[in-house]
């Protein structure tokens, strides 16, 4: 157990287990399997702390270890993580038939929409490369598996990719209460080109990616990470600036696809509060 517990964590930072949902699924299953295997309270939190440290962008992940913790019911908890089925049934209509989709990095919540759109029409696909770890790749190698025709632009693409796109489409990391989303960096200047374009964008989410600590004034933490992933040696003096992701503001996004619906970002704060208030209640639990 303890050989998973390091490999699970070095997965995670390593991005080897990538995108939020990802996170958040590999953390509970392994707390989980601790709890099962009777493994102490002390130890179960000790590995939850590892887990929240090795990506500190994940609230999805946070919210799922404060509530598991907090109720013993795992699998709750990871029946909210699989709720990708609505969401997809939320997020399909808004791709319609020939559209061009843009999209960046890898967001397991986007693919899944997008794949269920393959299934019934056609449209076709823009997706940018995501330095320095190219996790659009991945979307690219899905969509094209799916059937699905993808152009493939380095970041710097993003305005041309753009020009020729119906609709964006990203994941996120977080929502914060002020109806700010976090997504992958270069997300915010994309979302502001696109907007330039009359091109609506579109965050798919699941709704536990609210992040009640920003209720209560705490800032939400953006991830910054080694110089090592951006460039192996630089020169001196060179300060190498490696942030894993922005916030986007809430007047660049036209809406936020969930398992809850399709909502502007500060009635989606409203109705993933009212749906689950015991996100709140389990942050502010943790707090004290
Ligand atoms: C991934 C990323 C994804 C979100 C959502 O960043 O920004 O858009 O995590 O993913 P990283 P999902 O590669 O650094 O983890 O929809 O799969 O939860």
């Amino acid at each position: 157990m303890e050989e998973e517990v390091e490999e699970t964590v070095r997965k995670i930072e390593r991005v080897e287990i990538q995108g939020a949902t990802n996170v958040a699924e590999a953390g509970v299953r392994l707390l989980k399997r601790l709890v099962e295997r009777g493994a102490d309270e002390e130890r179960v939190d000790e590995v939850a702390d590892r887990l929240k440290s090795a990506r500190p962008t994940e609230p999805f992940l946070f919210n799922c270890i404060r509530v598991a913790r907090e109720t013993d019911e795992y699998d709750r908890v990871l029946g909210q993580i699989d709720r990708q089925e609505a969401i997809d049934e939320n997020g399909a209509p808004l791709v319609g038939e020939d559209d061009v989709v843009y999209t960046h990095c890898h967001s397991s919540s986007v693919t899944s929409v997008l794949e269920t759109v393959a299934d019934d029409r056609e449209f076709r696909a823009r997706v940018t490369e995501t330095r320095p770890l190219y996790q659009g790749r991945e979307t690219a190698r899905e969509l094209a598996d799916a059937g699905v025709p993808v152009r493939f632009y380095v970041d710097s693409g993003a305005r041309i990719a753009l020009r020729e796109a119906d609709i964006m489409m990203i994941g996120a990391d977080a929502v914060l209460d002020n109806g700010k989303v976090i997504n992958k960096i270069g997300s915010e200047m994309f979302a502001e080109v696109a907007g330039g374009y009359d091109v609506p964008v579109y965050v798919v989410t699941n709704s536990w990616k609210y992040d009640p600590m920003s209720s209560f004034g705490y800032e939400t933490e953006i991830e910054r990470r080694t110089a090592e992933e951006v460039w192996g040696e630089p020169p001196e003096g060179v300060d190498v600036v490696n942030y894993a992701f922005e916030k986007i503001a809430p007047e660049k996004v036209d809406g936020i696809v969930s398992e809850l619906g399709v909502h502007e970002p500060d009635e989606f704060v409203d109705a993933v509060t009212d749906e689950y208030p015991e996100l709140k209640e389990a942050a502010k639990t943790a707090r004290g």
